[in-house]
């Protein structure tokens, strides 16, 4: 189950799986600002590359909401992990929008100032923070192609989605957005 797009140099794909089995040059995790660990894409991303990734996350000590801090990949496939921190959900009128689009950015710029080509995202924020999956994915996409728009240095931006119902409002959106008025 995949679909793409090129924007100007950049492909953007979606797929449905997990995460931590990919094998871009980083892998973002849906972390907390605390970079504490947790259940969902978190949970399994440390359990897969081992209690290095952790032992950094805690001397860098923290991220704010609507950024990201790198760290190596430990045992993954992936060289790096980057811990992006969304927000927490409320009512879409508290910065959240704002602070998702920095979170996706945020780990567009590190991926591109550590010279990586190719990083894989998940649906940041639409588990335990309960951000609604169509707002989510527009966000996440539209913040996607602006980044790219413009520049060459990324080969791939892949998103991993972990339902099929996850990976079916993404496409819609990418559909609805890519090419036109994203
Ligand atoms: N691969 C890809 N996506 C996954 C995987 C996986 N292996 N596992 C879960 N997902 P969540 P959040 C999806 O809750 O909402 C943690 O405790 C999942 O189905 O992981 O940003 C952190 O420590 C959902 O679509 O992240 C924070 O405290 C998406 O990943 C908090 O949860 C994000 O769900 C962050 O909450």
């Amino acid at each position: 189950m995949s679909v793409e797009v090129k924007v100007n140099s950049t492909v953007i794909s979606l797929v449905k799986g997990d995460i931590t089995l990919e094998e871009t040059d980083a892998i973002v995790n849906a972390a907390n600002s605390r970079l504490a660990g947790g259940g969902g894409v978190d949970g399994a991303i440390h359990r897969a590359g081992g209690p290095g990734i952790m032992e950094e996350c805690r001397k860098i000590g923290g991220c704010s909401t609507g950024s990201a801090v790198i760290t190596t990949g430990g045992r993954l496939k992936a060289r790096h992990v980057i811990h992006a921190v969304g927000p927490v959900y409320r009512d879409g009128n508290h910065g959240e929008p704002e602070a998702l689009k920095g979170a996706y950015r945020r780990s567009l710029e590190l991926t591109v100032e550590n010279g990586l080509k190719t990083v894989a995202f998940p649906s940041i924020s639409t588990g335990a923070y309960g951000y609604p999956i169509a707002e989510a994915a527009r966000v996440a996409l539209k913040t996607v192609i602006e980044f790219v728009r413009g520049r060459k240095e990324l080969e791939l931006v892949r998103f991993v989605l972990f339902s099929e119902g996850d990976f079916n409002r993404y496409r819609e959106v990418l559909e609805e957005i890519s090419g036109k008025n994203a």
